[in-house]
């Protein structure tokens, strides 16, 4: 079975765009893949946090990958805690000592993050290399990833590339896999940004933890723009197309058959049933949600995770600790 491996940083409540790009690809593909699903901690530090929220962000994003419909009952699903395989960062050093930092500054990750804080960590810089670790320890053939996460996959590719040229084959060179509609829904307050998690305006992201309330108020409230006319044009018409791309990805209506149907509308229209769609999908997560918090079975999860987890990566890294020298001979 090929394998296919994401990973959701808890750096916050999980949204709408982090269930398109990441949560419902492995949801749709997890019964024809090896599936290696873990939450980067890690990642997670790269910017402060607060200990106590970054161990419930932990469990709750566990609880709330299994309410979305993701199935810890399959044999061929791990789901594990970054920060509890110490081989992601046992590679991750090495990958640092292989990559020119150019290559890691020029990521538009890092240029949008460090531009948000005053000074920003070395963590920050090489968070992606870190993110290669993740990945080619496992030799997946797919990673699930929204846009905004697509070029660190391609840096990822690019290690695999050079020391499969330089030390023999090593890695599996991973793709991307990016969902056709959704990959990037955006803020709904600056249409102009992705939506995060960690948005500090309280009417940007809806969470997938929101209430009804909440979600139909955020969507009612998402700002578009003065012509009034409905197409999906992403240059010019961003909150829109927005609103589209949301209506279509959570009632399952092919975007084309989306605009089709609202042409004429108004925006307000648009936006109710943007809303009812959202609501109609994640409002139910809610009670399953409740129920696996509540069950005790997460921990029973992420220790199986870690356990098999663990053994694919230590051999894994095996292999490139002697590649490269490493130890005794
Ligand atoms: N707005 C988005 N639209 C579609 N996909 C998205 N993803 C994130 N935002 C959107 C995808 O979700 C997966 C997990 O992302 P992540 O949590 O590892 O990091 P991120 O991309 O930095 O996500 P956030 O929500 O923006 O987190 P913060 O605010 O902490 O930086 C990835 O597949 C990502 O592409």
């Amino acid at each position: 079975m090929d394998r296919l491996l994401t990973g959701l940083q808890p750096s916050g409540a999980l949204t709408i765009g982090n269930y398109c790009g990441g949560i419902s690809q492995i949801v749709n593909y997890q019964n024809e893949y090896e599936t290696f699903l873990f939450v980067p901690d890690m990642h997670a530090i790269t910017v402060p946090q607060d200990p106590e929220a970054l161990h419930r962000n932990i469990i709750n994003a566990i609880a709330m990958y299994i309410a979305c419909g993701v199935n810890p009952d399959l044999p061929n699903m791990h789901i594990y805690i970054q920060s509890e395989n110490l081989y992601h960062a046992n590679l991750s050093w090495i990958f640092e000592c292989f990559t020119p930092h150019g290559d890691l500054t020029r990521m538009h990750q890092f240029k949008a993050k460090s531009a948000l804080h005053e000074t920003f960590t070395e963590g920050l810089v090489t968070y992606p290399d870190l993110m290669a670790a993740d990945i080619l320890l496992y030799d997946p053939k797919y990673v699930p990833t929204g846009i905004d996460q697509k070029q660190h996959v391609e840096l990822a590719r690019n290690i695999a590339i050079r020391f499969n040229n330089r030390f023999g084959e090593l890695f599996r060179v991973p793709e991307p896999l990016i969902p056709s509609v959704g990959a990037k829904i955006r803020d709904l307050q600056s249409p102009e940004n992705k939506m995060s998690k960690s948005s500090t305006n309280p009417k940007a992201s809806v969470f997938l933890s929101d209430s009804e309330k909440d979600i139909r108020k955020k969507i009612m409230s998402a700002v578009t723009d003065s012509d009034g006319v409905i197409s999906f044009d992403e240059q010019n018409k961003p909150g829109v197309s927005n609103l589209l791309t949301i209506y279509s990805v959570f009632a399952g209506v092919n975007l084309e058959d989306a605009v089709t149907q609202f042409d004429g509308a108004g925006y307000g229209d648009l936006k109710k049933a943007a809303a009812e769609a959202v609501v109609s999908k994640v409002i139910p997560f809610r009670d399953k949600y409740n129920e696996v918090i509540s069950s005790g079975i997460i921990n029973d999860i992420l220790n199986s995770g870690r356990e098999y987890s663990t053994e694919i990566a230590r051999e894994k890294y095996e292999l490139v600790r002697r590649a490269v020298g490493f130890g005794r001979i």
